[in-house]
């Protein structure tokens, strides 16, 4: 059985759909600190109210449903997270906190995920190597970055089998990112079909590494099934499947709406953030140690993107 915390979220909303398809609706169980969300997800199959912050009441859970994997994808993201860092702190650590000793306690198998925020400007910036300096200038990086060595430490220490991938950013048409830098990638998609025009606010030549979300609940299935004997590294593997900058997707968007036009409005905080991250992974970690293989580019995933959101749109 799986626990997914943040299971109303951008990534767990669609990866408890994912997961009951696999393995069957009852083993995995949704979770989320309220209830307003996908409600496909929340009747669709076991559900929990669970406040991370609330180790007992998440323990009984576990003992409910004889859960032996915890993904926990419940946290503040890297925008919102530098609005109020000491919320993005206790919430990224203690919640991951009280996931770790919960997994030590019950031998469960503990999922969560980093991201390319792990990363600092005196990082190599371009095919940003999976062992490299890692000195993140936002809260939400530094919780990250602690969180990848947090996890590492109860594997080698306790034997919790940790594992996790550094995510880039992610694109999906189902629920909308929470205060996250580059979630102007999703919102150019939804004002493209809604509005023929974007104002974007990060600026042209930012580039940053994005993937499709199919692509990212494969991820972490296929992460989750790999054979430990295999793994060099844990916490947290590089993985990408692209890498652009605004001019870049605007043009793809254009070869399926001509008259689109994007114009700027660049947020400093958000483009400050932006240009403290990578240009591009080196994901060849992953690749050689469970088989990563990303299936969507650009241009599929904005073709993919815009048929499933005029749908969606009812456009
Ligand atoms: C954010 N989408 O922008 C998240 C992610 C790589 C970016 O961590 O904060």
């Amino acid at each position: 059985k799986i626990l997914v915390t943040g299971g109303l979220g951008q990534i767990g909303s669609e990866l408890v759909i994912h997961l009951r398809n696999i393995y069957g609706d009852d083993n995995i169980v949704a979770s989320d600190i309220h209830k307003n969300g996908d409600e496909s997800v929340i009747y669709g199959g076991p559900f929990e109210i669970v406040d991370v912050l609330d180790g007992k009441k998440t323990s009984e859970v576990v003992s409910k449903y004889n859960v032996d994997t915890i993904i926990h994808l419940a946290a503040l993201l890297s925008a919102v997270g530098e609005k109020n860092p000491a919320r993005a702190w206790d919430i990224n650590m203690n919640g991951l906190f009280n996931m770790l000793e919960i997994s030590k306690e019950r031998k469960l198998s503990l999922f969560t995920p980093s991201s390319i925020a792990a990363f600092g400007p005196d990082t190599p910036a371009d095919n940003t190597p999976q062992d490299t300096i890692q000195r993140p200038t936002t809260m939400y990086g530094v919780t990250k970055v602690a969180g990848e060595l947090l996890c590492d430490y109860y594997f080698k220490k306790y034997g919790v089998d940790t594992r996790g991938v550094r995510f880039p950013g992610l694109i999906s048409y189902q629920t909308l990112p929470g205060g996250g830098t580059t979630d102007y990638a999703v919102h150019i998609y939804y004002d493209a079909i809604q509005k023929g025009r974007y104002t974007s606010y990060i600026d042209k030549g930012t580039y940053m590494d994005m993937m499709y979300m199919p692509d990212a609940l494969n991820a972490i299935s296929t992460l989750l099934e790999a054979d430990p004997s295999k793994l060099i590294h844990r916490n947290a593997f590089n993985i990408t499947a692209m890498s652009f900058e605004p001019e870049q997707i605007a043009a793809e968007i254009k070869k399926h709406i001509p008259n689109f036009e994007m114009d700027y409005n660049v947020d400093s905080v958000r483009q400050s953030i932006a240009n403290s991250w990578p240009n591009s992974l080196d994901d060849s970690a992953a690749r050689e140690e469970w088989g990563w293989n990303p299936k969507y580019d650009l241009s599929s995933m904005t073709k993919d993107m815009l048929e499933k959101l005029r749908t969606r749109l009812g456009k």
